[in-house]
């Protein structure tokens, strides 16, 4: 034994990650199941995503009754929103508030990145790099984020910039935009939210797009105590509706095609929607194909394109800001975005016209030999989703295999939750997990995981892992189902497809959360299908 592994902290299950996923990981293996845990994050305290994403705007898409965890029907009756999306600091609290009310704080280490996690196939534990310490743990769960992994573009001549350089995802507290000239590049969720909150503060704006984007209104508004009480009056049917639909966003996908109806009504459908706000209703809840059919998704995008050119005075802003594509990716939705290109102080440059030709002292130089002035110059460029935090760590199972080879094709689970040759090492919203609604799913994956690990122990089983064979079944179900779909014919975050030199691949199960817990529960009453359960504790021991 070196004097290393003597130094060695072992407890039952170590957690990555203190987001919704982390914490109430950390919940079941300590509260529930009695497991010694330990919770880290490089954050300096809870809230993932919410932790880390400050910026002026930040606003949840997912209605805020349905943010939250529905486990605790106690926690639910006390739960409180004022409005029907949550802000940042909003979840921010809330997420601090479960820490606190299950007394979760003691088993977390924040500050401390975990770099290493290494499977010892003769102990059959897992070696965890944290803080530079080591930790051995039976289990491993990983709740590191899908969109969590910052993806900062090279540019060249950003290390010039005299002004401030930010990446939304990474957002420093006190940064003040008030009075600045500001550049923002990107125009996904994140950039339409920086840019509608910054326009009537920034001193000027200027909005950098390489891809319009379909953009509907989110529909905020104040929500009065009679709704809030009925929600909370109905919250099991409403959790019993999201958690047996498609993308849980609480509404009814709409099985109807949108070609069957006239056009008039199919307007009629879409205005409707457009009031009451919502990108996920917008996309699922007006007609049943708009995700699966370009004749059916043109009828959308031809919708809110005619929007576009409705509230965007100017017609050369509102040409630059529309978008011709396929309607194919995480539909967005804002609080005004549109909107704020009326002000005379923000405007947008077209970057497939102008591209970027380097970043100076004072700015951004596009191709048409533009100097834009700028005091800060703010990163919306989202992630390097969904394995991005794994392919940072150096992890290696059985025989060594490292993950990054491991997942060289593209990276595989079985379930989203658990890989081949990993024993015991566990993945909430994993490759290949559903694409929902996410706190929902997150709940589902926590409680089968916690349910696989107490089984484990109760029947002294060492190592719980998938077979090749299940692992490669779902990666083609996952395949087949997202062929059928428009998404994949667009380059998105959603197939890996949006940071320079990473292999595009099939990223999520779009079978709906449904078909998803309804598989659960099959393979767990089939005595984990799928997966091998290996050795005994005691004989391991021996
Ligand atoms: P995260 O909240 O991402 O937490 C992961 C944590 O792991 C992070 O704190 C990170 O620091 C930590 N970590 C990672 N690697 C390591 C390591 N090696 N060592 C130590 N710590 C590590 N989803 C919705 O369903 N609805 C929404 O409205 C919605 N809005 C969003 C808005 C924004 C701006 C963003 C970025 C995402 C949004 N999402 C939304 C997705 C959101 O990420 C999930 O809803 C949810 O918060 C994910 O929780 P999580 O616990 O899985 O991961
Ligand atoms: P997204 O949706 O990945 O959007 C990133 C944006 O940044 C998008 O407009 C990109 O343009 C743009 N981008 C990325 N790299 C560059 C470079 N190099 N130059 C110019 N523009 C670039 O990230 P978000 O943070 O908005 O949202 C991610 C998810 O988090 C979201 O769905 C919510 O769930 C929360 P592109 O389209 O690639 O041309």
């Amino acid at each position: 034994m070196t004097t290393q592994q003597t130094a060695a902290q072992t407890v039952d299950a170590i957690v990555i990650g203190a987001g919704y996923g982390g914490i109430y990981a950390v919940h079941k293996m300590a509260n529930e199941l009695n497991l010694s845990v330990i919770g880290f994050d490089k954050a300096e305290g809870p809230g993932g995503t919410w932790y880390w994403n400050r910026y002026p705007g930040a606003l949840s898409d997912t209605e805020s009754h349905l943010y939250r965890y529905s486990f605790d029907r106690d926690m639910l009756k006390e739960d409180h929103w004022d409005h029907t999306y949550l802000t940042q600091p909003e979840i921010l609290d809330y997420l601090e508030g479960v820490v606190d009310r299950f007394d979760l704080r003691k088993h977390f280490r924040f500050g401390t990145e975990v770099t290493s996690a290494v499977y010892l196939e003769d102990e059959q534990l897992w070696e965890i790099t944290a803080g530079g310490d080591l930790y051995r743990a039976r289990y491993v769960i990983n709740g590191v984020g899908l969109l969590s992994a910052v993806n900062l573009p090279k540019i060249p001549g950003m290390e010039k910039f005299q002004g401030d350089i930010l990446h939304t995802g990474a957002w420093p507290e006190e940064a003040d935009m008030t009075g600045k000239r500001v550049g923002v590049v990107g125009s996904g969720s994140t950039g339409t939210q920086v840019v509608t909150a910054l326009g009537p503060k920034a001193q000027h704006l200027t909005h950098f797009i390489r891809t319009p984007q379909y953009s509907v209104p989110v529909g905020k508004r104040p929500v009065s105590e009679q709704e809030r009480a009925e929600v909370k009056q109905n919250f099991d049917a409403i959790w019993d509706q999201a958690k047996n639909s498609s993308v849980a966003f609480g509404f009814e996908e709409s099985t109807v095609p949108a070609l069957s109806v006239s056009e008039e009504e199919r307007n009629r459908v879409y205005e409707e929607a457009w009031q009451r706000g919502g990108g996920f209703r917008f996309m699922f809840g007006t007609f049943g194909d708009i995700a699966t059919d370009e004749d059916a998704n043109e009828t959308a995008a031809a919708f809110i394109r005619g929007k576009i050119h409705e509230i965007v005075k100017d017609p050369e802003k509102a040409r630059k800001l529309t978008p011709h594509d396929l309607y194919a990716r995480r539909p967005l939705c804002d609080d005004g975005f549109f909107e704020t290109f009326n002000r005379d102080n923000v405007d947008v440059v077209a970057l497939k016209e102008t591209p970027f030709r380097e970043i100076t002292e004072d700015g951004v130089i596009t191709e048409d030999g533009t100097l834009h002035e700028l005091d800060v110059l703010i990163f919306a460029t989202g992630f390097d989703a969904v394995d991005g935090n794994y392919r940072r760590m150096e992890i290696r199972g059985r025989n060594g295999i490292e993950i990054n080879d491991h997942w060289e094709g593209q990276p595989s689970s079985y379930l989203g939750l658990s890989t081949s040759n990993f024993p015991n090492w566990f993945m909430i919203l994993g490759p290949n997990g559903p694409f929902t609604n996410l706190p929902p799913s997150i709940e589902t994956q926590v409680e089968w995981i916690s349910d696989l690990v107490g089984y484990a122990e109760e029947h002294g089983i060492a190592a719980v892992e998938p077979t090749a064979e299940a692992v490669s079944d779902w990666t083609d179900t996952c395949t087949e189902i997202a062929n059928m779909t428009v998404f994949t014919k667009v380059d998105s975050w959603i197939f890996g497809a949006n940071v320079p030199g990473k292999k595009p691949s099939v990223l999520f199960y779009l079978g709906g959360l449904g078909n998803y817990r309804a598989l659960l529960n099959e393979i767990a009453d089939e005595g984990y299908r799928g997966f091998q359960l290996t050795g005994d504790l005691l004989k391991a021991s021996a």
